[in-house]
């Protein structure tokens, strides 16, 4: 059986991005019925920008049960919070030790949100890979399914895997990136040059996974688009990334590929597209949402979901753990 992991941050409220990018996917994988699953709240990168402790708690709590409304509870799968298996800030230490500066610094990801925040850059957002190489590595994952952002954090990881192995013989498995053909990457409804984003100080310009069926609406009937009026995927046309967005969107959530789309929306101009892409939206959400509703009042049942997860991703990770351990050359731990 291969294996399968990924997280989220719990840095905001989940947007439709990290649902069509990630979440679906990982769904549609797990019901394959192929993979053992570890999937959970990347809480401890989430404070790699600064978190009120509140809203973390609360938002922690919303991922996981939104986690467990999208099916991914079902089977043999682990789903749990991040810091309650330490096993994975213990494997980042060491492997933080075998990644080069130059290496961190040519992450996309740190450029932009450095960027973004020049008076407060810590540390632990310029090391977050090597947290996330320890994340996947620590299972031993074949497959780590993330939206396009995560592709160069990806490598990184296996870069790092390749060299730990290199110098001590086969310690980790060598990951692989799993993207989405559509929805690996969806726009700013309002800034089509950005990712949508659940840290955007701007909530015009992503939708929310609990957003109210007639905000899903407004938010896509104001989203940005162009004066052609066509509606055609045009990827040479920096001017129309914006209607390029809502075709990918409409896309991933109904199934229905470009030229499908081109078809049905002959003649027919933006009102019509936006109108069609907002319900398909609404549909995709709506048994989401209500299997929410209800999982949010049996807050005993996602406890012990976590809960049990968590023993279980401690026993996996620790067996990595010990290896890498007595690779490098640590004593072995009296146990008794
Ligand atoms: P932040 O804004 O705090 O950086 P984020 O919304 O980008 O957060 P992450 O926690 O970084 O979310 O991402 C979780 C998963 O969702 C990753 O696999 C990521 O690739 C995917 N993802 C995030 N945003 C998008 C997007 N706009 N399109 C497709 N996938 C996305
Ligand atoms: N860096 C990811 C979240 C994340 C992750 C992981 C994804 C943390 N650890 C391990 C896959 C595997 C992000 O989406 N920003």
């Amino acid at each position: 059986m291969q294996t399968i992991l990924s997280g989220v941050q719990a840095s905001g409220h989940l947007t439709l991005g990290n649902y069509l990018g990630a979440i679906k996917n990982w769904r549609e994988l797990h019901k394959d019925g192929r993979y053992r699953c570890w999937f959970f709240v990347a809480d401890l990168h989430s404070i790699t920008v600064r978190q009120n402790p509140a809203e973390l708690r609360e938002r922690s709590i919303e991922i996981m049960t939104l986690y467990l409304a999208a099916g991914l509870g079902q089977g043999e799968n682990s789903i749990f919070f991040q810091s309650h298996v330490p096993q994975h800030a213990e494997l980042g230490w060491v492997l933080g030790c075998y990644c080069n500066l130059g290496e961190l610094s040519r992450m996309t990801q740190f450029k932009d949100k450095s960027g973004k925040n020049e008076a407060g850059i810590t540390s632990g957002l310029f090391t977050y890979p090597v947290l996330m190489a320890a994340d996947i590595l620590a299972y031993q994952a074949d497959l780590v399914p993330v939206g396009a952002d995560q592709k160069q954090h990806l490598e990184l990881c296996r870069d790092v895997a390749v060299r730990f192995n290199g110098i001590y013989g086969e310690t980790f498995k060598i990951p692989e990136p799993f993207i989405p053909k559509e929805g690996a990457r969806i726009m700013s409804l309002q800034d089509p040059s950005m990712k949508m984003s659940k840290s955007d100080p701007n909530s015009n310009g992503y939708i929310l996974l609990l957003d109210k069926p007639d905000t899903i609406m407004k938010k896509i009937k104001r989203a940005v688009t162009d004066s052609v009026g066509e509606v055609r995927f045009d990827a040479e046309n920096p001017e129309r990334a914006g209607i390029n967005n809502l075709i990918s969107i409409y896309s991933a959530a109904t199934g229905k590929d470009f030229e499908q789309i081109a078809h049905e929306f002959e003649g027919k101009g933006y009102g019509a597209f936006k109108q069609a892409a907002g319900e398909a939206i609404i549909d995709v959400l709506a048994p989401l949402q209500e299997e929410y509703g209800r999982l949010s009042n049996d807050k005993e049942y996602v406890r012990s979901v976590y809960t049990k997860s968590a023993e279980q991703a401690r026993e996996a990770a620790q067996k990595t753990l010990a290896d890498v351990y007595e690779r490098i050359g640590f004593i072995p731990k009296e146990e008794r």
